[in-house]
């Protein structure tokens, strides 16, 4: 008989890279998406004919409850969020709706419809925040630093507290930054590959980001989605961290995407009045616009993913070269094929 999951935010990143593989699996898959004005399958566009999609929303209990009883999950990937950092301060009761409560909402929806479900909540590098140690691990302490790591520190620790209280087979990946040609625009990597992109083109002259000094370990969401699914695998639920074991800065990232459509930088000034540009003519092609730095930063994340080769047998595949590359590549395609 074939496996079901439910995949929350299977319109998103990750739960479309997730749903592919869970098809390839040979698991019957339903995802849950949010109403909208206009029919929106985003990521999940091409999956459309191939998985089924359920309304419902995280804030909404009865829509989850709804869910699992037309699924018959036995395999929950909760990977619904409101993802955006800089948004939890501008949305920050709305965040904790979604990214907290809607955590134990998925977690009752499981345990009165069907408490065999195995489930896995997507936890974050962000609730390190203002790093207690380098690197981290599944036993360094948090400090979160945006309401949206305070949110999530909460989705972490109920999902811990029902496996404890219930019994349930239920599991958090301390997930390092992804990436991928799937991640959405306002993400800085993202950002940056669609912006050099225009550039390149000739459609647009300039990039402004905001703490180009800010370290991130950055891995593709291809094989975080692979971590994910193996983590609901194993003879005992168990969180884990999930990284590269390698920290960048957002300017290593600048440079990467530039020197991948051939333009070298020269980087000039620091904070607020730093600015890069072209080697080749001496045009300011990158700068420092303080409006998006945040209000309270994360510095530097760099995590230990030990435990998961060792115990999982996780190994990622995607390099950052790699990655950054198939980011341009696409982003060029389309910014090329665009009216
Ligand atoms: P994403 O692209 O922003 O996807 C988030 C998904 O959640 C979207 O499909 C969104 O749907 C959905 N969603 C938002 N609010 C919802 C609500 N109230 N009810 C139902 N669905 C809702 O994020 P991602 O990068 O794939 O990340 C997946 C998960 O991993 C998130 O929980 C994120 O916080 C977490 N995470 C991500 C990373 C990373 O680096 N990517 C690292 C650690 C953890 P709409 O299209 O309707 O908004
Ligand atoms: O790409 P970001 O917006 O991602 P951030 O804040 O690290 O969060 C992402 O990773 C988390 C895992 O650690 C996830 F939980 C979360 O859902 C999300 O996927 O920003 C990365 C860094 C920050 O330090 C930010 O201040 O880049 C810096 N940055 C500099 N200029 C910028 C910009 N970030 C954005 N988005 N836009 C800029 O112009």
């Amino acid at each position: 008989m074939k496996k079901s999951a439910l995949i929350t935010g299977v319109n998103g990143q990750d739960g479309s890279y997730l749903a592919e593989l869970l098809l390839e699996k040979g698991y019957k898959v339903y995802g849950l998406i949010r109403r909208k004005s206009v029919v929106d399958y985003g990521n999940s566009t091409h999956l459309v004919g191939k998985i089924e999609f359920l309304y419902g929303d995280m804030t909404d209990l009865t829509s989850l409850i709804r869910a699992m009883k037309i699924s018959e999950a036995d395999e929950v990937y909760n990977l619904a969020a409101q993802s955006f950092v800089a948004t939890s301060w501008e949305q920050p009761v709305a965040t904790a709706d979604i990214d907290a409560v809607g955590v134990t909402n998925m977690l009752e929806a499981i345990r009165v419809v069907r408490p065999a479900c195995r489930f896995y909540q997507a936890s974050t590098s962000e609730m390190f925040g203002l790093v207690q140690e380098v690197p981290q691990s599944e036993s360094t302490p948090f400090y979160p630093r945006s309401p949206y790591g305070v949110a999530k520190l909460y989705g972490h620790w109920i999902t811990k507290n029902y496996r404890e209280s219930f019994g349930m087979y239920a599991c958090s990946g301390i997930l390092f930054n992804h990436e991928s040609e799937r991640r959405g625009l306002e993400f800085v990597t993202r950002k940056i590959t669609d912006a050099a992109a225009r550039i390149k083109l000739g459609k647009q002259d300039l990039l402004e980001l905001g703490n180009m000094d800010a370290k991130r370990d950055w891995g593709h969401s291809k094989d975080y989605v692979r971590a994910m699914w193996l983590m609901l695998q194993q003879d005992e639920a168990d969180d884990y961290v999930i990284a590269t074991g390698e920290t960048r800065s957002v300017r290593d990232f600048v440079n990467a995407a530039f020197t991948a459509l051939d333009i070298e930088l020269e980087w000039h000034g620091t904070g607020a009045e730093e600015y890069a540009t072209n080697k080749a003519d001496g045009k300011t092609l990158v700068k420092v616009n303080p409006k998006f730095f945040r209000p309270a930063e994360v510095e530097l994340l760099l995590g230990n993913p030990a435990k998961a080769e060792a115990k999982l047998g996780w190994k990622r595949e995607i390099s950052f070269d790699e990655m950054v590359s198939r980011m341009v590549k696409a982003d060029l395609e389309r910014v090329q094929n665009e009216r």
